[in-house]
């Protein structure tokens, strides 16, 4: 019974098969979307089995409210998370709670993610963001519509390999992706297909690509370590792994642990943002209200500055609002997962073992209408003016997670993506595709397919 003595009061889908069970109408690419599907029939807590295991899901915004009560749950490293820990090991996004590596490299890299580290990396950011401008320009001109969510990645690649490690995948150079995203992609898609299948033995072939490619990073970021120790660097993430001892015991990572850590940040720093981005992008081609209104707020805040400083872009009140109402709807990280930490009753209602977990269904949560109302499907940024943002209660908004396990990287991404978003306005009108269709590809991250857009230069945009 997992840790629910109570499972059989928490719907299911009524139609169970023998030993699949609720596989009908399920697709192996979209788990997360069937699981929406699965939400909207079921109601705010729900369970689903796939073959022999079952699994609860939770939604509904007074669940997840007490389920971020740090007293009683903690994160939970299954599913997707747990198919990850070949790649990632004990690094801070797969680390399981109590092993001492999670609070040594918190403590020694949260310093990296400081107001001081990100003024640090804001010219990096825009040296990064002026290689994607030069490339849209390019396309811009020779007629050619811009392939969103690949050109975003190349960015967000680029972005945390150079703030983080001083590194260049030279990604804006190349016609195809580099090895390392390739690789990358393979694993990340794997971990998400061993969720699907009844016994990982059914994917031996699959198994050995995979092993292929973890193989190919590790080597990949055994070469970059090597070349910092022997070069020296300027005081980015990879200078705090290797030299910072942690401030009170005095305690250095390993460098088995710093691989993982390099992995962690490579592929959690880039792939999460880079869809939130494409979202982003996605609307505001499809609103061109809200992009006009975005646009005279970068005019007015950057003025006739050549390029934005660091503090005019947290000034882009509005541009932030347009990036928060496109992670409401499609949180690109779209679940994260709790286990009860003790004996307790989740909500007064529903008894919960210790050790017992949920996995929280952040997109269903952030269009619950009791709290975001009868239009929650709506994209609409003023539902994140800070009125409206006093009236809802806490914990709604979750697309960063919750508690100490929280993204360490959510500043980071905030500022790199609201800094890229206005630059893209401020030099661009996007023109959507009028025949193209939102269509959500599944990766544990969410990337919208296919998205292309046509450009126009604006008047005077250098
Ligand atoms: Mn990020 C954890 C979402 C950008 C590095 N991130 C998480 C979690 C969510 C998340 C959700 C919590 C997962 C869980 O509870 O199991 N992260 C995002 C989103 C974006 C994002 C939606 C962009 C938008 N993340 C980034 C960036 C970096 C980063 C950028 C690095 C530069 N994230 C992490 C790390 C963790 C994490 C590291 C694990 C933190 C911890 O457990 O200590």
């Amino acid at each position: 019974e997992l840790g629910w003595p109570e499972l059989h009061r928490i719907p299911h889908p009524p139609r169970r098969l023998p030993l699949l069970g609720d596989v009908l109408g399920v697709n192996r690419a979209t788990p997360l979307q069937d699981s929406l599907r699965f939400a909207r029939q079921l109601g705010p807590i729900y369970r689903r089995k796939a073959f022999n295991r079952e699994f609860v899901f939770v939604w509904g915004a007074e669940l997840v409210a007490d389920l971020a009560d740090e007293s009683r749950f903690a994160k939970h490293v299954g599913l997707g998370v747990a198919n990850l820990r070949p790649v990632a090991g004990d690094g801070l996004f797969t680390a399981y709670n109590h092993e001492p590596n999670w609070q040594l490299a918190h403590d020694v890299l949260a310093p990296g993610f400081s107001r001081e580290a990100m003024e640090a990396y804001h010219p990096m950011m825009l040296a990064v963001a002026g290689r994607l401008t030069d490339h849209w320009d390019r396309e811009q001109t020779a007629g050619r519509s811009v392939d969103v969510p690949g050109d975003m990645t190349k960015l967000t690649l680029e972005t945390i390999a150079r703030t983080g490690f001083g590194h260049d995948f030279g990604s804006f150079e190349r016609d195809r992706p580099h090895p390392f995203v390739t690789a990358m992609v393979g694993t990340l898609t794997y971990a998400q297909r061993l969720n699907s299948v009844p016994f990982p033995a059914l994917l031996r072939r699959a198994a050995q690509r995979n092993a292929d490619d973890i193989a190919y990073l590790n080597r990949m970021v055994d070469d970059l370590v090597r070349a910092r120790r022997a070069a020296g660097g300027d005081g980015d993430l990879l200078d705090r792994m290797l030299e910072t001892a942690h401030p009170e015991t005095g305690e250095r990572l390993s460098p088995e642990n710093v691989r993982r850590q390099v992995i962690t940040f490579l592929v959690a720093g880039h792939e999460t943002t880079s869809g939130a981005l494409s979202f982003a992008l996605h609307y505001l081609s499809r609103h061109p209200e809200v992009a006009a209104r975005a646009r005279a707020e970068v005019d007015r805040v950057w003025g006739s500055a050549a390029v934005p400083g660091y503090d005019q872009v947290a000034k882009l009140r509005y541009v932030r609002r347009v990036l928060d109402e496109s992670l409401r709807l499609w949180p690109t990280a779209p679940a994260f997962a709790r286990e009860a930490v003790q004996d307790t009753v989740l909500a007064g209602r529903h008894p919960m073992r210790r050790g017992a977990w949920t996995l929280v269904l952040t997109p269903m949560l952030q269009r619950d209408p009791e709290v975001w109302g009868a239009d929650a499907e709506r994209f609409d940024p003023d539902r994140f003016d800070p009125k409206a943002v006093r009236s809802r209660p806490p914990h709604v908004f979750k697309p960063f997670g919750t508690g100490a396990r929280a993204c360490i990287g959510r500043q980071f991404a905030l500022h790199e993506a609201t800094l890229v978003l206005g630059l893209l306005l401020r030099r661009y009108e996007l023109r959507a595709d009028p025949g193209y269709r939102l269509s959500v590809t599944e990766r544990l991250t969410l990337i919208p397919e296919g998205l292309r857009l046509h450009l126009e230069r604006r008047a005077g945009s250098g």
